[in-house]
């Protein structure tokens, strides 16, 4: 059964002993990033601040950073999601009558995932268009030396001008004043799209767009997937929550957000005007540097009763956001065979925080099949952001980090097996020559092939015969050993 909203989420998570709750006063500033962090590393719970200092508004933050609550996000493992993925996309109609009947409740649950509107929701419980402030909200300042408080964790909502399709993205958001907040848009995002189309239009000033803090959890969750441009996040959080998500129109502009929302920021991004933002303690574990970025002018907040702060911090890994991307690696795995079917498995150590390391282990079938799996990679969707490709053969676990290490540096000869391109760069990488351009490196760490021009000997790993292994097993007990 779907989750309602974020606090039938809270309680599943209390019920499986996933949430601690925290009763006396804890500073957002500063001192909830301690809790969360520590948390995090020490695979402890969720937890939620009921007494955070200066707000009446409870603070929830970890929500989704163990692998356990992840599971409990979505009500089932990221694998199985990814195999209902599969699934559908391997429907095919079958042959004869009974067959296509066969299929109809299928294809009417697909369609029963398309987002719905409603009049009325929970987000409207409380209207504020004149005495509003954003001071009402626990807004974390997360590490010493960022630029002030930020929205880490919402889902912002905007239109495409052209096609008039919805995107929902989470991009921070610097609390500048009571009713003015940055916009972290990266220039590779979709809410960038949108507004770069809109001001090469010309002809209006403004660009609407509606903020959603804390709903149901697939709904939340679906606002940090890299889907393809004008695919509609809120008709995946309805597949994943495999029921349609509800959505309400906003008071002050032209856009809907999940009525099951706790809280919604309505405004318009004034096209033209930027304003400093930053520095971030980010999730590459270093400050993000002070930018120019789109200004955000709120013109309405509407909240529940009683709304609770949904946030999350970043740092150096493993923090939340590894477990958030874990489950996406798992999830988009079926999508990316679908391209490239060749590919057995990746994985994307925390070290490597998502755009700096992706293993690949590939079914090799032709001489340079691994610079091609690299190429199309650096091709797919916010997977271009790959600063380091290494590929290997099937027959390396790539979830094992330590075999990667083993085999791949092993198997390279580097001057060789190393391939260099130019191209965008996510735009938190502090290293490369530009913001958002660099270099990028492949690593062709599979067996070489005479037909690739290597024409020495390639030797096989040693392993022992399993009868030896067994005669030892008993041995080893005779001898006493442990
Ligand atoms: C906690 C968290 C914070 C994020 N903050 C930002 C951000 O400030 N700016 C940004 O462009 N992307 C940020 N992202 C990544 C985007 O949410 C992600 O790339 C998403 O797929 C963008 O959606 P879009 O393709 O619809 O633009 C963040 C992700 C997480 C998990
Ligand atoms: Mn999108």
């Amino acid at each position: 059964m779907a989750y309602a909203d974020l606090r039938e989420f809270i309680r599943a998570l209390e019920k499986s002993g996933e949430l601690k709750r925290i009763p006396f006063e804890v500073d957002p500033e500063l001192e909830i990033t301690e809790f969360a962090d520590r948390s995090v590393k020490n695979g402890g719970p969720a937890l939620l601040f009921e007494n955070p200092k200066g707000s009446k508004v409870p603070v929830l933050i970890n929500a989704f950073a163990s692998t356990k609550r992840m599971e409990l996000a979505l009500e089932s493992t990221a694998d199985d999601v990814a195999g209902r993925i599969s699934e559908f996309l391997q429907m095919r109609m079958p042959e004869g009558i009974i067959g296509k009947l066969k299929m109809l409740p299928m294809l009417a649950e697909v369609g029963a995932f398309f987002p719905k509107i409603v009049n009325d929701g929970p987000c409207k419980d409380v209207i504020r268009k004149k005495d509003f402030s954003l001071g009402d909200f626990p807004v974390l300042k997360c590490w010493p030396h960022d630029g002030g408080k930020f929205i880490t964790l919402p889902m912002v909502f905007s239109k495409n001008p052209d096609t008039g399709k919805r995107n929902c993205g989470c991009y921070r958001m610097q609390v500048f004043d009571e009713r003015t907040t940055g916009m972290h848009w990266q220039t590779h995002k979709q809410g960038a799209e949108h507004y770069r189309r809109m001001s090469a239009a010309g002809g209006v000033k403004k660009m609407d767009v509606a903020v959603a803090i804390g709903a149901d959890p697939a709904t939340m969750y679906s606002a940090i997937l890299p889907l393809p441009p004008d695919i509609d996040e809120m008709m995946i959080a309805g597949f994943l929550r495999s029921k349609p998500v509800e959505m309400v129109k906003c008071e002050t502009v032209d856009l809907e957000v999940p009525a099951n929302s706790e809280i919604v920021l309505e405004g318009y991004v004034e096209l033209g005007e930027l304003r400093r933002e930053g520095p971030f303690g980010d999730h590459t574990g270093f400050y993000s540097l002070d930018d120019d970025y789109p200004v955000f002018h709120l013109t309405c907040v509407t909240h529940r009763k009683n709304p609770v702060y949904a946030t999350t911090i970043v740092g150096p890994p493993p923090m939340e956001d590894f477990y958030m991307g874990k489950a996406i690696e798992r999830i988009f795995l079926p999508l990316m065979r679908l391209q490239l079917p060749e590919v057995r498995d990746i994985a994307m150590p925390a070290e490597g925080i998502f755009h700096n390391l992706i293993l690949v282990s590939i079914r090799k079938s032709y001489p340079g099949h691994a610079r091609k799996v690299m190429h199309a990679i650096w091709g797919l969707g916010q997977a271009m952001f790959s600063k380091v490709i290494v590929v290997v053969d099937e027959d390396v676990d790539v979830q094992n980090f330590s075999e990667v290490a083993w085999k791949a540096l092993n198997n390279i000869d580097p001057e060789r097996d190393i391939q260099f391109v130019m191209g965008p760069i996510d735009s938190l990488d502090h290293a490369s020559r530009l913001p958002n351009y660099g270099s990028k490196m492949g690593v062709d760490a599979t067996r070489k092939w005479p037909e690739e021009g290597f024409t020495r000997r390639w030797p096989a790993v040693m392993r022992m015969p399993e009868d030896v292994q067994k005669r030892v097993d008993a041995l080893w007990k005779k001898a006493g050993l442990k």
